[in-house]
């Protein structure tokens, strides 16, 4: 299998020529029969990784946790919890998928740890040199600092009794933030930084690296302008001297992919973390088109706008191509499924997650694949509150029957299957077997019933499938630098069914026409687009015409993506 991830230069480095897949551990694959993934279970499936033709894996935490946030609650950075294997299975992994030429991405958790961590407990004790590793605030316990809201829900601080004294979270309370105004704590970060890199992984997915750096004084939010406190730590004062420090001291002359995952960030934020004077990191996973559908949050959803969705992409698009570089992705472990929320997850499943998956390579920026997208993995059912795993969905369901916005689970239970996390972090659906194959025992979340017909194995033998068409994508993009890095152009924005853009690169060009509804539709090959030379590359119907008519007609959810030739040899297909 060829791939362009070895060497690189500076303009061209590999990770803008990768595709990225994202593995949630502990719904990837069971070795052991515990009923949670684990590493062993991941190596076993480096083939499958290989086959489908990624070039990096980045892998959610699998750190020494409590588990309050699945991981994302760090107690020690430097060990492997011990449901996922140890530091030799690690070693396994990354061994596996370096022998296949796949680059290994670890998440980098650093905002807050869990409050079971070293740190937290010297520091509630208040011993030498930890008095400052977070957050503290004296005052009386029934008075907290400010007003800052968790983005999990409800306050942002908790009393701890122990220190008889407040302590800032923004997530849940067994998550603190770190104190990154304190050197010690930015450089025990960067150790562990090191200690990793020394350990062979080819870059960091930074969790919330935007939220590091919060306001002195910590000053009361805007309880009028979302999530009340976001002002004073999204985005915060100190961040870009926090990340350029760290880029100075660990990151510099390394090959490495940096991806800063930075919610409430701007074009123009993103430009000061990526583009050429920026802090250094590679790309950023940006929040708004996945917002796109939110009310006053995620909790109150609308149908996704496609107008206010394309402008959004193409607002990135163009804020980045010459400055910085973007990430592409429409779902991961914290979004819904990207099918049920973007496409139609019943009778156009297959060619709908064909279709946005489309999407997502030929953008410019790099594709990021979240497990189970390329089999088309739905939304799943939540019949009650207890099949329900993750903190924030939890939180959502008590809050809204304690302050009466919901009698029962039943009222909330469409926004909740429609919305929760938990829909992400269903078991890889790898089989029909028992547990879909994910496992021998008993899966600690239940698998999505629809396993039987949506799993690998069948898609695996199924030339139509979606897993097969996600091939061909990688393939396709690995084939052409027109669609890594070719300039993207909006076409038709008011087109109320249609998303279509054209890419340029030196000589080459490409027009990609996406019909992103359940209807057939015709769509005008607008003026600006010279359509000789174009030729069928890849769409998710068998009837497409190999060349652009002036008119194309599309049915439900048809994608089709023409390219001019290539100049350095033939076009895929
Ligand atoms: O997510 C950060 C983040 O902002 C998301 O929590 C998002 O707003 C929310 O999930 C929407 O429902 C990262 C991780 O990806 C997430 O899994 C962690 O829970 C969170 O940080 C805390 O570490």
């Amino acid at each position: 299998m060829s791939r362009r991830n070895a060497g690189g230069d500076d303009d061209h480095p590999w990770w803008k020529e990768a595709v990225v897949y994202q593995v949630y551990p502990k719904s990837f694959n069971d070795s052991d029969g515990d009923g949670i993934g684990d590493l062993a279970g991941l190596a076993r499936r480096a083939d499958y990784l290989d086959d489908l033709g990624v070039d990096a894996v980045w892998l959610c935490p699998v750190y020494g946790s409590p588990m309050a946030d699945n991981g994302y609650d760090i107690s020690d950075y430097r060990s492997i919890h011990p449901a996922y294997g140890d530091m030799d299975d690690w070693r396994q992994v990354r061994d596996v998928l370096h022998e296949r030429d796949i680059r290994l991405v670890m998440d980098l958790v650093v905002n807050h740890t869990s409050d079971e961590h070293e740190w937290f407990r010297r520091s509630r004790r208040e011993e030498d040199g930890y008095a400052d590793y977070y957050h503290w605030w004296e005052g009386e316990p029934d008075e907290p600092p400010n007003n800052w809201e968790s983005i999990f829900g409800g306050p942002a601080w908790s009393y701890d009794e122990a220190r008889g004294e407040w302590y800032l979270h923004l997530f849940d309370e067994k998550q603190p933030d770190l104190n990154w105004r304190n050197s010690a704590v930015r450089e025990d970060v960067h150790g562990m930084m090191q200690w990793w890199l020394d350990e062979g992984v080819d870059g960091f997915r930074m969790d919330v690296i935007n939220l590091i750096s919060k306001t002195e004084g910590l000053p009361d939010g805007d309880p009028e302008a979302g999530l009340t406190g976001a002002e004073h730590f999204m985005n915060g004062p100190r961040v870009h001297d926090r990340l350029r420090e760290m880029h100075d001291r660990v990151l510099d002359d390394r090959d490495l992919l940096v991806v800063g995952e930075t919610p409430g960030a701007s074009v123009a934020d993103a430009r000061e973390y990526v583009g050429p004077n920026g802090d250094g990191l590679s790309m950023v996973f940006q929040f708004e088109h996945v917002t796109v559908d939110h009310g006053d949050d995620k909790w109150t959803t609308a149908d996704v706008p496609l107008a206010e969705f394309k402008e959004i992409i193409a607002k990135w698009q163009a804020g980045l191509a010459d400055e910085g570089w973007n990430s592409v992705y429409l779902s991961n472990h914290d979004q819904p499924r990207m099918v049920s929320r973007f496409g139609d997850d019943g009778e156009y499943r297959r060619k709908s997650a064909k279709l946005l998956g489309t999407l997502t390579h030929t953008l410019q920026g790099t594709p990021f694949v979240y497990q189970g997208e390329e089999i088309g993995m739905t939304n799943a059912p939540f019949e009650s509150p207890d099949e329900l795993r993750d903190v924030e969905a939890k939180n959502y369901v008590e809050r809204a029957v304690e302050h009466g916005e919901a009698d029962c689970y039943e009222d909330v239970r469409e926004t909740v299957e429609a919305t929760a996390r938990d829909n992400a972090r269903t078991p890889m659906q790898w089989s029909d077997d028992t547990h879909a194959g994910f496992t021998d025992g008993e899966p600690w979340i239940e698998c999505n019933p629809n396993y039987a017909e949506v799993n690998v194995e069948r898609a695996r033998s199924d030339p139509d499938s979606v897993l097969s068409y996600y091939r061909e994508l990688i393939a396709l993009r690995h084939e052409r630098d027109l669609l890594v890095y070719g300039e993207f152009e909006l076409l038709a924005p008011d087109d109320p069914d249609v998303f279509a853009y054209s890419r340029r690169l030196d000589g080459e060009r490409g027009l990609i026409v996406l019909n992103v509804a359940a209807d057939a539709t015709s769509f005008d090959v607008p003026a600006e687009v010279d359509r000789d030379g174009l030729e069928l590359v890849i769409a998710n119907a068998d009837d497409a015409p190999a060349t652009v008519p002036a008119t194309l007609d599309l049915d439900p959810y048809e994608a089709r993506v023409y390219l001019t030739p290539s100049q350095e040899g033939g076009v895929g297909r």
